[in-house]
């Protein structure tokens, strides 16, 4: 079985166990019904890279094959980020008006649903909690998980706060963007919950400490796995930018919608360090309007200022260094994890 179904067999399972607890709280059939739709409709569709590394990074750290129990945590983990993600998603969809999100209509663009989508995405980070007490309330490391999603969850909602305040609907104002901004924004709106989450719950899981010394230094073992990952997922959210304007619906499954709705995107910040007064002209004048051939004008400046190619160099410096990073934490990892004394 691959990887990717494996995991996607314990989803079935899951599923059960919210949909079976769901029944026992007396809920009628079509209640029973909307909240599998909604679970089936958000939560399933995406690349699960985020559920999956939960699971790869247990395997690593554990150095063999999981148990199926072990298997199993390990995918109740993931998958739990796979709801935070959901919910994340479907409030995410309403406030920056897209139409479609996975290759199919957003959930509140659906037909009776709605307002309801508000409801629906606070039912998914239910979800989780339902989920880690199911499965994980005798553990030692049960408050780490409460209190990791937990902060993590406020990281992201202000992360998607300042991501709406820096993109007025009714005040287009470029200068008020910045790289230093779209950084902030980027950190706690993606990389926190995309990269770090999985991560560090699978740490947690394997009883990885907050701290410890060895031969005199000073571990912080979390601290340091923040440091690899959130820089990589600011580059993660860099790519969604650059897709939001260069990608195809079909390749993207959604609908770019950064320029029409004023968001202090990476592209945006690149071509205002670029562009001529021209150009800064049009981008002042076309950007952030609810106006497609101003959209396809602000478009326009993006390719006359090269951002594909800088785009293209960007992306290979990242690989480059992410590449010696992960040969000098590979090295540090097999140092004090195989340790036997
Ligand atoms: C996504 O930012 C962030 C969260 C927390 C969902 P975005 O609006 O750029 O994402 P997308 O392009 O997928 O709508
Ligand atoms: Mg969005
Ligand atoms: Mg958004
Ligand atoms: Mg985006």
């Amino acid at each position: 079985m691959s990887v990717c179904s494996k995991f996607e067999v314990a989803w079935v399972v899951i599923k059960q166990e919210l949909l079976d607890h769901f029944n026992g709280e007396g809920m009628p059939k079509d209640a029973a019904e909307w909240y599998e739709r909604n679970l089936d409709y958000n939560v399933l569709g995406g690349k699960l890279y985020r559920g999956m590394s939960v699971v790869d990074t247990v395997e690593i750290l554990k150095g063999r094959a999981l148990t199926s129990d072990e298997y199993m945590k390990a995918a109740v983990l993931g998958w739990s980020v796979e709801l935070l993600q959901a919910c994340f998603l479907v409030a995410d969809d309403i406030m920056d008006n897209s139409i479609t999100r996975h290759g199919q209509s957003c959930w509140y663009r659906v037909p009776q649903v709605g307002h309801i989508a508000i409801n629906d995405s606070f039912m998914l980070e239910s979800a989780i909690y339902f989920l880690l007490k199911k499965h994980f309330r005798s553990e030692s490391y049960y408050v780490d998980l409460l209190e990791l999603f937990h902060e993590t969850t406020y990281q992201t909602e202000m992360g998607q706060l300042i991501d709406q305040l820096t993109a007025p609907v009714d005040k287009v104002d470029l200068s008020t963007f910045s790289s230093k901004r779209h950084s902030l924004i980027v950190i706690y709106k993606t990389a926190y919950y995309s990269l770090y989450l999985p991560v560090a719950l699978a740490m947690h899981m394997c009883g990885v400490p907050a701290a410890y010394t060895i031969d005199s230094a000073h571990i912080q073992p979390y601290g340091t796995a923040k440091s690899i990952l959130i820089p990589l997922g600011e580059y993660f959210q860099i790519q969604d930018d650059f897709l939001d304007f260069s990608g195809s619906p079909e390749q993207i499954g959604k609908v770019g919608t950064d320029i029409l709705d004023n968001k202090c995107s990476w592209c945006i910040n690149t071509a205002l360090e670029l562009a001529s007064s021209k150009q800064r002209m049009v981008l002042d004048e076309n950007y952030g309007r609810k106006d497609s051939a101003a959209e396809g004008r602000v478009k326009v400046v993006f390719e006359e200022v090269g951002l594909r190619e800088i785009y293209r160099v960007y992306e290979e410096g990242v690989y480059a260094e992410k590449t010696l990073k992960r040969e000098v934490f590979r090295s540090f990892l097999n140092k004090v994890y195989k340790r036997e004394k």
